[in-house]
C-alpha cells in the first residue's frame, strides 16, 4: 500500500564493504535501473557509514566506494537521471538516523535476522552500529520521503521495520509526515546464492571467492567459478516443481532466467533434459556477455577516480536539496527549537 499523499521516489543503496557481486546485481542495481528508466524520480547511495558498523580498512573503503560508483554507472545508472551519492557525504542520513534510533524499540532490534547471522556467536563483540543499522537504513530512505525501494529479498524485514518507524513517529506525534515504504522486491533473482553451498546467500563477504561471482572478474575466471559450482548429479528437470529440492541447480536456473530476462519456466523449457555439463557452459558463455561490458566500464571509469568523486560530491548537493527541508520540519515536529 502506497501512503497516496506522497509523489512517489525510490531509494536504495549499497554498502562499500567489497567488491559488488552477481547478487547485488541480479537483486538490486538491475531494478535499479529498470525504475531509473521508467522516469520516477530515483536515489541510489553507497552506504559507507553502514559498511563501517564492520571493519573496514580505510583505503579499501575508499577504493570500494569509488567501484561501487562505477558499478552503478557501468550498469546503466545514470548521474543525469538518478542522484548518486555516498551517504557521509549527506549527513541528513546520520542525523535523522539518531532519531529513529530513539523510536525503534529494543525488542523490534533484538528480531532482525540479519543482525543474528552477522553477529553469530559474537553478539557481545560486535559493533553498537551493527545492532542500530535498521535504525539508519531507515533513515536512509525516509529522509528522501522515499515511497518505493527495491532490495534484494533478504532485506525485506529491514523494510518492515522501516514501515513500523514511520508508523509510530507519526502515530507519536499525530502526523502524517513519513510515507509507509512499499518494498520492490521482483525478479528470478531476488536471492542469489552461493555457488559453494545453495543455502547460503551469495555475500561479497563470504571468506570463500570462489562462492560468488564478482562484477570485476575475467572471463575466464567467471566460467571457472560456474565449471566449479556445486551442482547434483541430475538433469534438469522441465518443470519448475523439479527445483524445489535442489537449491543449486534452482540457484543457477534462477541465474540464468535473471541474466537472459526469462522466466524459469521459459528456461526450463529450453534447457530441461540437459546435464549440467552442457549447462553450466551455457550460462558461463552468458554470464560472461552480460558482465564483460560491465566490468570494463567499470574499470574504464577507475581509471579517473577525481571524475568519480565529482559525480558524487554533485550528487550530495542536489540530494540536500530534499533532506534539508525534510530533516528539519521532523526537528520541528518534534519540539527542537530552531
Ligand atoms: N545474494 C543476493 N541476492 C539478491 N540480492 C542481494 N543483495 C545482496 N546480496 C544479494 C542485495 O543487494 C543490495 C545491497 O546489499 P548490501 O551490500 O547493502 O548488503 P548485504 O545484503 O548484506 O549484501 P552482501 O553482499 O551480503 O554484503 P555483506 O557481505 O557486506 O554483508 C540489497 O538490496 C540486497 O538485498
Amino acid at each position: 500500500m502506497t501512503t497516496p499523499t506522497f509523489t512517489p521516489r525510490v531509494f536504495s543503496g549499497i554498502q562499500p564493504s567489497g567488491g559488488l557481486t552477481l547478487g547485488n546485481y541480479l537483486g538490486a542495481i538491475k531494478r535499479f535501473v529498470q525504475m531509473q528508466e521508467e522516469g520516477l524520480p530515483t536515489v541510489y547511495c553507497m552506504v559507507d557509514l553502514h559498511a563501517i558498523t564492520v571493519w573496514q580498512d580505510p583505503a579499501d573503503l575508499r577504493h570500494n566506494t569509488r567501484e561501487l560508483a562505477a558499478g552503478f554507472i557501468a550498469s546503466g545508472i545514470s548521474p543525469e537521471k538518478s542522484i548518486l551519492i555516498n551517504q557521509s557525504q549527506v549527513p541528513e542520513h546520520a542525523q535523522l538516523g539518531w532519531v529513529f534510533s530513539c523510536v525503534a524499540r529494543m525488542g523490534w532490534m533484538q528480531r532482525m535476522t540479519q543482525f543474528k547471522d552477522k553477529a553469530g556467536k559474537n553478539t557481545q563483540n560486535v559493533s553498537l552500529g551493527l545492532f542500530g543499522y535498521p535504525a539508519l537504513m531507515a533513515a536512509d530512505i525516509l529522509v528522501y520521503h522515499a515511497t518505493h525501494v527495491p532490495v534484494g529479498e533478504d532485506q525485506k524485514q529491514h523494510l518492515e521495520l522501516t514501515r513500523d518507524i514511520a508508523t509510530k513517529f507519526n502515530h507519536d506525534y499525530g502526523v502524517d509526515f513519513f510515507p509507509i515504504t512499499e518494498p520492490v522486491i521482483e525478479g528470478a533473482a531476488t536471492r542469489v546464492m552461493s555457488l559453494r553451498d545453495g543455502s547460503k546467500k551469495m555475500s561479497k563477504s563470504d571468506p570463500s571467492d570462489a562462492s560468488r561471482i564478482n562484477m570485476t572478474d575475467d572471463a575466464d575466471t567467471i566460467a571457472r567459478k560456474i565449471r566449479k559450482a556445486k551442482t547434483d548429479p541430475d538433469a534438469l528437470p522441465s518443470e519448475t516443481e523439479g527445483l524445489t529440492e535442489r537449491p543449486e541447480a534452482r540457484n543457477l536456473v534462477n541465474i540464468y532466467a535473471a541474466l537472459s530476462d526469462q522466466s524459469v519456466d521459459q528456461v526450463l523449457n529450453e534447457v530441461g533434459g540437459q546435464q549440467f555439463g552442457s549447462f553450466k557452459p551455457l550460462l558461463a558463455e552468458l554470464a560472461v556477455a552480460k558482465l564483460s561490458p560491465i566490468s570494463t566500464e567499470m574499470a574504464r571509469l577507475m581509471s579517473d577516480p577525481a571524475e568519480i568523486d565529482r559525480i558524487l560530491a554533485r550528487g550530495a548537493e542536489q540530494a540536500r536539496e530534499i533532506t534539508v527541508p525534510i530533516l528539519e520540519k521532523t526537528y520541528e515536529i518534534m519540539g527542537m527549537v530552531r
